[in-house]
């Protein structure tokens, strides 16, 4: 076979594997919404029984459906519930780390070109020049501390460098039995600040925990509405005020009502649309010491919403909040959204907090405690 023959015929060849892996992935694809809708429809069907269940006449003969509900119903809904954070981020993995395997496949030789590459990835995927810097630096000392020849070999070193950054300690949120927690909630407005304590809410209330919410975003009209719709459906209990009422005394009858009424956990919503340094700083100053003249030394949450499409932005923000008052934590909304999500190593790694939440979506279940480890086995897996 002459030169040109092998080589069109590899080219076929090549064309052919292409084709055939392009219709493996259709077919995984369908069958998967497949799947998830037949889980739908059981589910619903479930659900009808349960509530003709509810009703007397079905309450005797019926014995085979309450089998399936006792059954299958938990297991379902558990499977749905932890539907896995990788499908969740799947932009992430696709985007950003999707790309940086290609940086150490098809080298031979671990070197300067190499590492510009990579230098060029981060970049692009939101992690700042001066953290890419970081990680590069680190990554070096790192490949030649463990004897690493192969670029194929520096890809899982690359992997303990950036989990590394991620703050490990304290990423659950501080709530003890026996005394009112409570949660400052604060950020820009946009951010995702109403929806991530609807589903904080959710979960605390899911877990036995009595809570009230404070409406002191008294800034925007619909913004009391908002959170009373994500109380409801959370099950817990709201303060409010009308429109343009003072946050600080909204805060004041939310923790009088907190206590009245024995809660676990108080959480408070702020508004995000306060428009330089000084108003903010003031602003949650006052909050702050309503909530210190209430609960004297006792620690309390103040957790900073960062919106994780936002890039560098964010890292900006979380500077700033962090110089106006004293944070204990951060959650990162919407990395359902960006196939960046570079943020979350900058801000670990520069203010030293850790991020207690990641927002995955817009649904009451969308929220995932953060642990280092899984986050990182999600995206680069
Ligand atoms: N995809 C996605 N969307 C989210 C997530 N979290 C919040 N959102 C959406 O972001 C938008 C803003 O959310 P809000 O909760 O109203 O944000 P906020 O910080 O309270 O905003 P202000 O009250 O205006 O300051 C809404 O459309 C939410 O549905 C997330 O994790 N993923
Ligand atoms: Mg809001």
């Amino acid at each position: 076979m002459g030169f040109f023959d092998k080589l069109f015929g590899r080219k076929k060849e090549q064309k052919v594997e292409e084709q055939k892996k392009e219709e493996q992935k259709l077919e995984q694809d369908e069958l998967k919404e497949e799947v998830e809708s037949i889980e739908q429809i059981v589910l619903e069907e479930v659900e009808n029984i349960e509530q003709k269940l509810e009703q007397d006449e079905f309450k005797e003969d019926k014995q085979e459906e309450k089998e399936i509900i006792y059954t299958e119903k938990p297991k379902m809904e558990k499977r749905r519930f932890f539907t896995s954070l990788k499908d969740k981020l799947f932009k992430s993995r696709e985007g950003l780390f999707g790309t940086l395997k290609n940086i150490f496949t098809g080298k031979s030789i671990v070197d300067g070109e190499m590492y510009e590459e990579l230098e060029d990835t981060l970049v692009q995927s939101d992690i700042g020049i001066e953290m890419t810097l970081k990680i590069v630096k680190d990554l070096k000392v790192e490949v030649k501390a463990r004897g690493v020849k192969k670029p194929e070999d520096v890809y899982p070193v690359l992997k303990d460098v950036l989990e590394g950054y991620l703050i490990n300690e304290n990423t659950k949120l501080d709530i003890q039995p026996g005394r009112m927690n409570i949660i400052l909630v604060v950020g820009v407005n946009g951010v995702g600040k109403t929806t991530t304590i609807g589903k904080i809410a959710s979960a605390l209330v899911k877990d036995g925990k009595k809570v009230v919410i404070g409406a002191a975003d008294t800034f925007r009209a619909a913004a009391v509405e908002q959170l009373e719709e994500w109380a409801k459906r959370a099950g817990a209990e709201i303060v409010k005020h009308p429109d343009g009422a003072d946050p600080g005394a909204v805060v004041f009858d939310t923790l009088k009502a907190g206590e009245d009424k024995n809660a676990d956990v108080v959480i408070i919503d702020t508004a995000g649309r306060l428009h330089n340094k000084n108003n903010l700083m003031k602003e949650l100053e006052k909050i702050n010491n309503i909530i210190k003249r209430k609960i004297g030394d006792q620690p309390y949450e103040s957790i900073l919403v960062l919106d994780g499409t936002t890039g560098q932005n964010g890292l900006v923000q979380a500077r700033v909040f962090n110089e106006v008052t004293e944070l204990t934590g951060f959650v990162v909304t919407k990395l359902d959204g960006t196939a960046k999500g570079g943020i979350l190593f900058s801000i670990s790694e520069e203010l030293k907090k850790p991020i207690k939440y990641i927002g995955v979506g817009e649904g009451i279940e969308d929220l995932r405690e953060f642990n280092s480890k899984e986050y990182i086995q999600a995206i680069f897996d």
